[in-house]
């Protein structure tokens, strides 16, 4: 039977409303508290630092922590509102299962656990172990993302386990592989502030990363130009020397277009590239025809900008690229990536002081997470799952034979593709919400509606949730220790602050329990975060991220140890490649030829329009936590769709008209917000949103053939105008005030 999430009216039944937390004080004790503790945001790759008050055991509010090296106390919007999550009336405080036509029973640890276990045992036995997969994620410490590879391999003994990295920076990962063969940003951000020329693609830095803005306001200061290369007209791109207002999915062949004048004009460093690089004459060999007339076509940019931008960059003695999510999420993402870095090598300016280059990364602990072998392909210390010294290295430390040791799995979305098979008929998912953020959702409804069972972990009951058969309430960041590494490769600690509260527990307890059911608990007898850490730096020793030098001392003393840190004296590597030895294979940095191709979708006369989707400063990815915060609500409430007048004029559309959007896939119908900072070809649309309101009922779900990405950001969809207004208080007043 089918099985169908538990309803809006069942869930009000048990849970009352979801409850827009307070925004400011009515704690008791926030100016008394009993302690502040130094620890980090638990959003995006920034890690600001924080200092959290706590008062009889929950935290009641923040202090800055000024002396943290990157942030100096800044916080934007999401780090000041993010202790309202802690003490909030919708936290999971016990087990649930589900009882059909009833909802969500509240249950003991010891009946949800027997059900888990008991469910994981009949479906591997009936379907064989591969039938029961996993879906990790990266808001989880380096601790947890360790133990979810083990968990997976070791106890479950299933090849699928994949995490939300793989919706975010696998195609930069995937493509810093190929370029150095290790996959961190080159630098730490003290190297922006000097840099002549900072070119950014693909980052709407004030909203994703705003306190990433202050490093790039001081080399401004400095004399710095900044480059940035987007559909829309960023907020820091309002007063950027250089605006590429390119078409969506045309990244590659910009950048190729300006390699060809960077070459053609000798901008090039030729000593650089003859002596640290390879694949350089094949790399110019193929973009001979990406030429400033074709290139101004294609990407609708002018070819006078074009040369502008590569004469910028070209003449520039020093200089620092940056791109995120805009030219990654692409069924093409390698490719923009690898098109980027080329534009770094020719220029030689690399390993060098204010010479850099970063992807910059998404989630809290997106660049650990990448490393300690929660990817379906993927062992720690970023060792390949296929080959075999790092097998038996793997092998050894787990204590277990190289041949139980399962190989590559399916990555998130091809697991969605095996559960609509029949292949995979159990699912366990700690830390995403899928439902929200994978593409094409209604096919992703469909298989959690397949599935013969479900286990979700979390703090809150995510849209995803309502389809499991048994809801663990988990921990949320400040309920235990562990690490993470921001996004300039620094791993800092994440402090426990309280306890979980009520009868929820820390993840990490509950994979230890179910290991320990599943007849491995041997293997997974950590008696805390700190001795989880240390297996995982035996475990990365030799890997290209390794840990190994790195302890929770060093790392106090230091606030923050850089990887590679491979000896316990070795003090860390904040900018890598200075001793020119990349870690590719020939040891060269690697030129990659990525001659520009066809997005999955293009618009037609059908689906005329460029749909493109992302982020809004407030809200954070699938929304599940900062829908529940009341000012981050209040500042941006739902999702508007952005649109340039001319556009807007071509269907009759105003301000606030209800928009039906349409594609192959699926419609939604948003406000209009008419905005004349978006290209007259394009829509965005942010996807913080579940239910009828989610951009990914549109989005494609073509991938990328290397990282497997999905194509977030291009898609082909039609507008029809219902004529009908969205009530006032639909449009917020605060985001109005960004239109033209
Ligand atoms: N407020 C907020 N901050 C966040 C997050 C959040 O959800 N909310 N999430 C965090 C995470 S996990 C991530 S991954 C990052 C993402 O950070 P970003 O990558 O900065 O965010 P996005 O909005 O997804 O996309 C960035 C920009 O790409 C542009 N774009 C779209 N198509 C193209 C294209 O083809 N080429 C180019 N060059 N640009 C294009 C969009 O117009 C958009 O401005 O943010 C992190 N920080
Ligand atoms: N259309 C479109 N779709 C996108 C994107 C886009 O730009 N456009 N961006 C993609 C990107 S870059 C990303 S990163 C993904 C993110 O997609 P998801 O990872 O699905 O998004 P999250 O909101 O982080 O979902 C995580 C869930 O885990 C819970 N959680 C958070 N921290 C913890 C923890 O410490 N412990 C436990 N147990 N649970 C926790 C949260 O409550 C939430 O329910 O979305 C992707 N989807
Ligand atoms: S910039 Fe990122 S890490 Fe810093 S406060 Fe904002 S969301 Fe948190
Ligand atoms: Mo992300």
């Amino acid at each position: 039977m089918a099985k169908l999430p538990v309803s809006e009216e069942k869930i009000i039944d048990q849970f009352g409303p979801h409850k827009h937390y307070p925004p400011l004080g009515g704690f008791k004790g926030v100016s008394n508290p009993d302690k502040l503790v130094k620890t980090h945001c638990c959003f995006c790759g920034m890690q600001c630092g924080i200092q959290l008050k706590v008062k009889d055991n929950k935290v009641v509010g923040f202090e800055p922590w000024k002396e943290f090296i990157f942030n100096e106390g800044r916080l934007c919007p999401k780090g000041v509102q993010r202790y309202l999550q802690n003490n909030h009336p919708d936290r999971l405080q016990t087990p649930y299962k589900r009882v059909e036509g009833v909802g969500f029973v509240p249950i003991e640890w010891e009946e949800a656990m027997s059900k888990v276990v008991s469910e994981i045992q009949r479906i591997q036995k009936q379907y064989g172990n591969d039938a029961f997969a996993m879906l990790s994620g990266v808001s989880l410490t380096n601790e947890k993302s360790y133990l979810h590879g083990k968990f997976a391999r070791v106890a479950l003994k299933t090849k699928n386990l994949d995490y939300n990295g793989r919706l975010c920076m696998v195609s930069a990962g995937a493509g810093n592989k190929k370029a150095f063969g290790l996959d961190r940003a080159s630098n730490n951000w003290s190297d922006l502030k000097h840099a002549e020329v900072i070119m950014v693609a693909g980052a709407n830095v004030s909203e994703t990363f705003p306190t990433l803005t202050y490093p790039i306001w001081e080399a401004r200061d400095n004399g710095a130009k900044l480059i940035v290369v987007d559909p829309r007209v960023v907020p820091f791109a309002r007063t950027a020397d250089l605006h590429l207002d390119l078409r969506p999915g045309t990244d590659s062949a910009l950048f190729g277009a300006i390699l060809k004048v960077l070459v053609d004009n000798n901008w090039i460093d030729k000593d650089f590239i003859e002596n640290y690089t390879s694949g350089f004459e094949d790399t110019v060999a193929s973009i001979q025809d990406h030429t400033l007339e074709w290139a101004e076509k294609v990407t609708g940019v002018s070819a006078e900008k074009i040369y502008k931008a590569a004469e910028m960059w070209g003449k520039a003695k020093t200089s620092f690229a940056l791109h995120a999510r805009g030219i990654e999420h692409h069924t093409k993402g390698v490719d923009n990536v690898v098109s980027m870095i080329n534009l770094v090598l020719a220029t030689g300016r690399i390993g060098k002081p204010y010479c850099g280059y970063a992807t910059i990364t998404g989630q809290g602990n997106g660049q650990g997470g990448r490393e300690q072998g929660h990817k379906c392909d993927q062992l720690p210390g970023n060792r390949d799952i296929e080959n075999p010294e790092h097998r038996k290295y793997i092998a050894e430390v787990w204590g277990i034979n190289e041949a139980d040791l399962p190989g590559k799995g399916l990555s998130a979305h091809e697991i969605i593709h095996a559960i609509h098979r029949g292949e995979i008929k159990g699912l366990l998912s700690i830390c995403f919400n899928p439902l929200v953020s994978l593409p094409n959702s209604n096919y992703v409804r469909e298989a959690l509606e397949k599935l013969e069972f479900y286990v979700a972990i979390d703090f809150f009951l995510s849209e995803t949730g309502r389809y499991a058969d048994i809801v663990l309430a988990g921990s949320l960041h400040e309920e235990e220790d562990g690490t993470v590494t921001t996004a300039e490769g620094r791993v800092v600690r994440i402090n426990q602050v309280v306890t979980p509260p009520g009868k929820a527990r820390k993840d990490s307890e509950i994979i230890k329990e179910i290991a320990r059911r599943l007849g491995s608990g041997d293997k997974f007898n950590f008696e805390n975060s700190e001795a989880i850490f240390n297996e995982m730096r035996v475990a990365s020793k030799g890997g290209t991220a390794d840990y190994y030098g790195i302890t929770y001392e060093k790392i106090e003393k230091n606030m923050g140890v850089f990887w590679p840190c491979p000896s316990l004296d070795h003090p860390g590597t904040p900018r890598l490649w200075e001793d020119r030895k990349f870690r590719t294979p020939d040891g060269k940095a690697h030129f990659n030829p990525a001659p520009y191709r066809l997005s999955a979708e293009m618009p037609d006369e059908e689906y005329p329009i460029i749909l493109t989707t992302g982020r809004v400063v407030s809200q954070y990815l699938s929304g599940s936590q900062t829908r529940r915060i009341g000012k981050l609500v209040d500042q941006y409430p739902e999702p508007l769709l952005e649109i340039h007048p001319e556009l807007a004029a071509k269907y009759g559309i105003q301000q606030g008209d209800l928009i039906r959007v349409k594609t192959r896939r699926g419609e939604v119908t948003l406000p209009a917000n008419v905005v004349a900072t978006i290209r007259k070809d394009t829509v965005f649309i942010p996807y913080h949103w579940g239910g009828c309101h989610s951009a990914n009922l549109l989005t494609n779900d073509s991938l990328d053939p290397v990282s497997k990405i999905p194509e977030f950001k291009v898609c082909a969809c039609k507008l029809e105008n219902t004529k009908e207004k969205a009530p006032d208080s639909k449009l917020s007043n605060a985001y109005q005030s960004f239109s033209h």
